[in-house]
Formats: structure tokens, sequence, C-alpha cells
């Protein structure tokens, strides 16, 4: 499958352009890895943190704020470029990615830099966590939504389903798990098979949303919406928006040489 109506917005589109060079720039210069689920994700991330969630709440660490937490946390530089454009550290971070002496981490480490609510990077921990979160917000009396991003090769996690069962049992309204459902992990395609993701949710007792997990006019919507527990299912392509990336399983873990630095910059203009 290729990537479809992934720039529908044009103000959007231009936007999330610039931060799929960003990512493609950090992972050639330190020769890293896992291209193709950072834009699988990207225009995810950018729905949340543009048009859902209150970032000035964020940064003051508010009591009040949402929580965003990435579960799949080798797709720290997805987060990382979302973070620096929306001002929570300066960009020039962005140069000290997975490098020797570097500030931003191959996986996440919330020591690290402003607005890493979790570490992360060991898989299938992040949907619990976020469910604590959610719990100690109601007990506290305190607002905000808690969001958590995982990869459906994650969903393989039995830790998963113990989440996504306590959370039906506490009707957890504030609560949404999203799911980036490319379809490629690591090693293959479809390695446990989650095709009937949506149905399975809904069963657990989720309110479920599928929507195109490129088209932010799609996400927004879906995101805002926070009666919960809720899973939106976001179905992507992995390596979204570059040719030679889309839905290759070997861009998991390649790093672009120059020439395909340059065509990858060429393509998105
Ligand atoms: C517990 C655990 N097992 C294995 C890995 C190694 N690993 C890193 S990424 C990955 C594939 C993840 O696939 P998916 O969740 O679909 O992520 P995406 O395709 O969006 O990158 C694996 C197996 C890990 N990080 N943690």
């Amino acid at each position: 499958m290729k990537s479809q109506n992934i720039y529908k917005s044009d103000s959007d589109g231009f936007f999330v352009k610039e931060l799929r060079k960003e990512i493609f720039r950090m992972m050639h210069y330190s020769n890293s890895s896992h291209i193709g689920g950072c834009l699988s994700c990207i225009d995810i991330l950018y729905a949340l943190y543009f048009k859902v969630m209150d970032c000035d709440k964020i940064k003051a660490k508010s009591p009040d704020r949402d929580i965003f937490i990435l579960s799949k946390g080798h797709n720290s530089a997805a987060l990382y470029v979302t973070l620096a454009y929306a001002g929570f550290f300066p960009k020039e971070y962005l140069s000290k990615y997975y490098i020797d002496d570097g500030v931003l981490p191959g996986h996440l480490d919330m020591a690290s830099v402003n607005g890493i609510e979790c570490s992360s990077g060991s898989l299938g921990h992040g949907a619990g966590i976020g469910l604590g979160m959610a719990i100690a917000k109601d007990r506290d009396k305190n607002g905000g939504h808690v969001y958590v991003l995982m990869g459906d090769g994650e969903c393989n996690e039995g830790s998963v389903w113990e989440a996504v069962m306590l959370a039906a049992t506490l009707k957890q309204r504030n609560y949404t798990l999203i799911i980036d459902f490319n379809h490629l992990q690591g090693m293959g395609r479809d390695v446990i098979r989650q095709n009937n993701m949506a149905e399975r949710f809904a069963a657990f007792g989720f309110k479920v949303t599928e929507v195109n997990g490129h088209d932010i006019g799609q996400l927004a919507p879906a995101l805002r919406d926070s009666g919960g527990p809720r899973a939106v299912i976001a179905h992507t392509v992995k390596g979204c928006g570059v040719s030679f990336t889309e839905d290759k399983l070997e861009w998991h873990y390649k790093s672009p040489n120059d020439e395909q630095f340059e065509q990858a910059v060429r393509e998105l203009g």
C-alpha cells in the first residue's frame, strides 16, 4: 500500500513535510535507524501537539495538563522534532541526536529534555504507565487527558491488553490509546496478525475510531473526542512521504546515505 491523501490540508501538510525532512536529516548525520516508524507516526504527533493538546500547560507542567506517552520509544526522533518545533527546547538540539556527548538519546529518557513524560524503548509499557497516570488524575481531581501512542507490533505484548482490560473496567474516560497501524514491524509484515484490531478494542469495552493516520483533518477531531476509554486506530504507511521508504521493511533499521538523503529532501520540497 502507498500513502494516499497525505497532504490534504495545505498548511498542515507543508509543516509536516518540514518535520519529515528534519527526521531524515537527523537519521542521516547520526547514521541511525527507525526512520520508517517515525515517518509513519509524525502526522499523529503533529495533530496532537499543534491541534489538540494545550502545549502551554504541558510546558508549565500543570497538574491539569494533557499527557502524551510515546510508548514505541524507538521513534524518539519524531517526538523530538515535534517538541522542538512546538517550542519545548531549542531546535539546535536536533543536531545532537544519537551521537556521542549528544543531548537527545536514541530511545526516550524523561530526564533528557523538557516534554518527555515517560522513558520508553522497551515495548509494551506505555499503556500501563499511561493508565496509572489517568487514574492518578482522577484521584487528585486534575483535568487533562492521557494519550499513549503504540505500534501495531507493540500490541503483540500481553501487557498492552492487561491495561486495556483495566481501563475498560474502570471506564477510564480520560485515557486514549492510539495505534500506529502500519502492518510492518522490525523483522516482517504482520508478524502476529492484528487485523481485527478495532473489533478487539470494542469487545474489551473501548470506544473505537478508525482514521487515515496521515490526514490531520481526520486525526484532530478523533483525538479531541475525549470520552473514553478510547482507541484511535490510525491506518498508516510505514516510511510515509518519501517514495523509496514507503511500506518498505528495510527502513525500520536502515540509515539513509548521502544520495538517499538528497533524494528525500528533493521529494519533500
Ligand atoms: C520488549 C521489546 N521487544 C523487542 C524490541 C525490539 N524492537 C524495537 S522496534 C520493534 C518493532 C516494533 O514494531 P511496531 O510496534 O509495529 O513499530 P513501528 O512499525 O511503528 O516502528 C521491535 C521488535 C523492543 N524494543 N522491546
